[in-house]
């Protein structure tokens, strides 16, 4: 199996053992670890997997800015153009998306899709809609010490939508960035660890607009859905050859 580019560079594909058992009782005690557990929709006729990162987080935390980084680096020939609908002050109206090919994993063509939510409270119908079918999250807090309230009730209203779905946000996979360090005021790390990190996820210090902390913050959220891709197609085939 080739998996050159992102999952390679992140060291990121590790395909975990086989424990012999029938795949239905591994199903099982997967969904006993997970809860309901979200997975990466796998076609199985056409041999492909989509795999959805969301990026979510108060308004003006720097989601899209994040997204455009990203974007930004990924060669033409394995990403889809950027959509993103701001308004004039540059506040998401509707969601960035774009779509970027990985390489091959187990014999089905992968594809990671990259969505930003819009944070501005009014949205949560939208940002509601786009969660639907997450694999991954990045929740990206403003450093700003005066939005500590915002980042927490976003948090807050991350929960609840993602409890809606059914999806157990204590399990789902998520690393936080703590965006904006250049900032003057701002929100020491060990209080976001404290008050924001409560899952103990890996989380990065970033200042996006200056690219700092945006490529590792991404592949780290890529990690673990592929992570969890593994689990999912090492229980329903066994261990999978490298
Ligand atoms: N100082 C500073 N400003 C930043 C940083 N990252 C983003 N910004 C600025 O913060 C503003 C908001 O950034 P966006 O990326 O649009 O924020 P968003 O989270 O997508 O906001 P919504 O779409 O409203 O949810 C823009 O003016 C960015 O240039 C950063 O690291 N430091
Ligand atoms: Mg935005």
């Amino acid at each position: 199996m080739a998996h050159s580019g992102l999952s390679r560079a992140a060291g990121i594909f590790v395909a975990p053992p086989s424990d012999g058992s029938p795949a239905r009782s591994r199903n099982n005690e997967t969904a006993q670890r997970y809860g309901k557990f979200t997975m990466p929709s796998i076609n199985y006729r056409t041999r492909e997997i989509n795999c959805k990162v969301v990026y979510v987080g108060p308004s003006l935390g720097g989601k899209t800015t994040n997204i455009q980084n990203i974007h930004g680096i990924i060669p033409d020939q394995n990403k889809t153009a950027l959509s993103s609908i701001d308004t004039e002050g540059d506040r998401t109206l509707f969601f960035d998306y774009f779509s970027m090919d990985l390489d091959d994993i187990a014999g089905f063509k992968t594809k990671f899709l990259i969505y930003g939510v819009p944070g501005q409270p009014y949205y949560r119908s939208t940002r509601k809609m786009v969660l639907n079918g997450v694999d991954g999250l990045v929740f990206v807090a403003d450093s700003d010490k005066s939005r500590l309230q915002d980042n927490m009730d976003s948090l807050e209203d991350l929960k609840g939508m993602l409890k809606d779905y059914g999806y157990d946000y204590s399990t789902i996979p998520l690393v936080y960035q703590y965006n904006k360090r250049d900032l003057f005021f701002i929100t020491p790390t060990e209080e976001f660890e404290e008050v924001i990190n409560e899952r103990g996820c890996r989380s990065f210090e970033a200042v996006a607009i200056q690219n700092k902390g945006v490529v590792e913050t991404f592949r780290a959220v890529c990690a673990e859905v592929i992570q969890r891709l593994n689990e999912t197609l090492t229980q329903q085939f066994g261990s999978i050859r490298q």
